[in-house]
């Protein structure tokens, strides 16, 4: 397919250039009168083209991710990575139907937010239903509901500084040794297989059910070493792109636990370990080294890549 927008022809870039130079000129003479004369007024109105014609480049219809039709939609959507987070904390949240949930938004904000599900749920909404690709080669196309994240932000307002949003998740993925020694350090390198997870940490949902699905104590989990939980991390041209969500339904219903309840990240460019799921605390940072390893991510530290495109 030929892109939509195609370069300016070559004799609307000179009549640019011309309608700059005007412009200069009319610094010298007083703007209110050269917006008033008709070469003024043309050459504002080729300006203002000219700005949209980049800001558009920023969003061709290419840059969105692909929607499907509800007739595509997959009749089911494979859980996959935790499926049942065996937190404490977050099984407590589970058990009231997450009524107690709230999301914290901080780090470099104006005004911290904590967002219960009715919050979230009262900001504009956006449906999308998507091709999720996870890099283990299997897809599924389902319909999310959620808020942009942009509005979320935008309530929380970014600080000048503010350049990565960082997503921190319920579930614990592994435990790390107390004390951070050397074998503990190569312990983290790449895992070329995102199935076989760290020992411990292992089918965690089996795990729990098996243990009549009581999740361990503080104590307990304390005892394991300092849980390492999920977490993600993009740009801000991915947060604020139209089609970038926190999805609370999955299919017109609430989203269930395996799928990241109560509130998981959809962002649609990008493969499917960037789709955080039981997101509790979006963090918005100048820099990424503070965060784990300073890859940007769960697996990002284990050796994927962090800019996941599709
Ligand atoms: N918190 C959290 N988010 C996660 C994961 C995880 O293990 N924990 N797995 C990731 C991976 S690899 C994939 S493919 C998708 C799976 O989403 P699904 O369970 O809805 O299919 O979630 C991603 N987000
Ligand atoms: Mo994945």
């Amino acid at each position: 397919m030929r892109p939509r927008l195609s370069l300016p022809k070559p004799h609307r870039r000179g009549f640019l250039t011309a309608a700059a130079g005007l412009l200069g000129v009319s610094a010298l003479g007083g703007c209110e009168r050269f917006a008033a004369s008709p070469t003024g007024r043309r050459a504002l109105k080729a300006g203002e083209d000219a700005n949209m014609f980049v800001q558009r480049l920023l969003l061709t219809p290419a840059s969105l991710a692909k929607e499907f039709p509800d007739s595509q939609i997959s009749p089911w959507f494979k859980p996959n990575g935790t499926i049942d987070p065996p937190d404490r904390a977050y099984k407590a949240l589970a058990a009231r139907s997450f009524e107690g949930f709230k999301l914290r938004v901080d780090g470099l904000v104006e005004r911290p937010q904590d967002l219960s599900l009715a919050d979230l749920r009262a900001l504009p909404a956006r449906t999308q239903t998507t091709r999720h690709d996870c890099v283990e080669g299997w897809s599924a196309i389902g319909k999310w509901t959620g808020v942009p994240l942009a509005e979320v932000l935008q309530r929380a307002g970014l600080k000048p500084n503010a350049r990565y949003i960082v997503f921190h998740c319920a579930d614990t993925m592994e435990y790390a040794a107390a004390d951070e020694n050397e074998e503990a350090e190569t312990d983290k390198t790449a895992n070329p297989d995102m199935e076989a997870r760290p020992e411990g940490a292992e089918n965690q949902a089996s795990d729990s059910q098996a243990a009549g699905s009581e999740a361990p104590g503080a104590e307990a989990e304390e005892a394991q070493g300092t849980p390492i939980r999920y977490y993600e991390s993009i740009d801000l041209t991915d947060a604020y792109h139209p089609q970038t969500i926190l999805a609370y339904d999955l299919n017109g219903k609430a989203l269930p636990v395996s799928n990241g309840a109560p509130l998981r990240l959809r962002v649609e460019r990008q493969l499917g370990y960037k789709q955080t799921k039981y997101v509790m605390r979006v963090e918005v940072t100048e820099a990424l080294k503070g965060i784990g390893e300073g890859g940007g991510g769960y697996w990002e530290d284990r050796g994927y890549e962090w800019y996941a495109g599709i």
